[in-house]
């Protein structure tokens, strides 16, 4: 049966990155992913953890995350979600690969090696940052997941995961399953600001993002006052014209052919095949960035409508009972799921208690 597993950390509402670089998939793969297929989101609290977090604003992230998936259209009923520090057995199975994991390999993972060279935060660097790779893979492996959908910053992650399986299965069995990925297809979204640097949820200037519950008009003034260049024409050079490469990226990814016909003034017949962003330049050559802005406006409010509303009503059902519920129901089906391969491991290494 496959089983489809992916993470999201609760650092604060969703942004148009994390919708189309990890939740949009997610949800269509829930619609039309195979009926036996099992889908498991976990909200991942404990990753958020690396750094040090004010415990009522985590609490408050959590419940915000779990109402953005809500309001993407995750259902309950065909997506198991919850808290990862619901489901302990992923701390458990982290402990036991952590006994078999390569320190060679952790400590050449890109996160870690950049901040280990950069000697203002080197001496602060904590065990957990090191290791939250180990964690992570207990996460896919405890769920004897067999797809993980990510983005393409996170297969070295995934390569590790792989990794970890090899060394527990050399030393105790062929107990843990290899996952696949399922790679986004999307590209990265760059800040609104700096599009050399990657939409961000964290990043203090709120500029930089549209949070995927911005009203109309914050998604205006934030398309329309992006950083691009002092060019009119609209191309698509990626290597030099940045800021405006990101939002004919953004458009090519949010565009059907009505949003498009509807912002600028093109009429291109694109519902046929998704457009790229290079025949998307094409198609507004002759016009003005205003005119692409405006497309973009239209088409990121057509592709997040009714999110803000959906999120809202999630958060404030039943005065907070409806999250409640549904973290408690999914946490619940993720612990059987995780509890089996825990009986498995247990018995493998040593550690059951008869
Ligand atoms: N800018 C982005 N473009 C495309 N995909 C993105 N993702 C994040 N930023 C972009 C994808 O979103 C998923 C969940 O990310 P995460 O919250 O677990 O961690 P992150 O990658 O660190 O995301 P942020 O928004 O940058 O959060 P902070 O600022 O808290 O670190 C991942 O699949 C990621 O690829």
């Amino acid at each position: 049966m496959p089983v489809v597993f992916s993470g999201i950390q609760p650092t604060g509402v969703p942004h148009l990155g994390n919708y189309l670089g990890a939740m949009r998939q997610w949800k269509q793969l829930q619609d039309n992913a195979p009926d036996d297929t099992e889908l498991l989101f976990s909200i991942v609290d404990l990753h958020a953890i690396t750094m040090p977090r004010d415990a009522p604003v985590l609490m408050q992230h959590k419940r915000e995350m779990l109402a953005a998936l809500i309001a993407i259209g995750l259902d309950p009923k065909k997506s198991t979600m919850f808290y990862q520090s619901s489901v302990p057995e992923h701390t458990e199975l982290m402990w036991i690969l952590s006994c078999t994991a390569s320190m060679g390999y952790l400590g050449r993972m890109t996160q870690w090696k950049a901040r280990e060279f950069d000697d203002t935060v080197a001496a602060q660097l904590k065990l957990g940052l090191f290791s939250y790779p180990v964690l992570q893979a207990a996460d896919i492996l405890v769920h004897r997941a067999t797809h993980v959908p990510v983005g393409a910053d996170q297969l070295q992650h995934l390569e590790f995961a792989r990794e970890c399986v090899t060394n527990f299965n050399s030393a105790y069995g062929p107990h843990l399953i290899a996952p696949q990925t399922i790679t986004t297809p999307s590209s990265r979204v760059m800040s609104l600001v700096n599009p050399l640097n990657k939409m961000s949820k964290s990043v203090p200037n709120h500029r930089s993002r549209i949070l995927i519950t911005a009203p109309p008009e914050e998604i205006q003034q934030r398309i329309m006052g992006a950083v691009t260049d002092s060019q009119y024409a609209v191309t698509y050079e990626p290597a030099i014209r940045p800021g405006v490469a990101n939002l004919l990226e953004i458009l090519a990814q949010c565009a059907t052919a009505t949003t498009i016909a509807t912002g600028g003034e093109y009429r291109g017949d694109v519902a046929a095949t998704p457009p790229t962003p290079a025949t998307l330049a094409q198609a507004f050559a002759g016009m003005h960035l205003g005119d692409l802005k405006k497309a973009v406006v239209n088409a990121v409010t057509q592709e997040l409508s009714g999110v803000r509303e959906r999120f809202e009503d999630a958060l404030n059902r039943g005065g907070g009972k409806y999250l409640d519920n549904i973290q408690a129901e999914g946490a619940e089906r993720a612990r059987e799921n995780a509890a089996e391969t825990m009986r498995i491991v247990r018995d493998a290494v040593g550690l059951s208690a008869v």
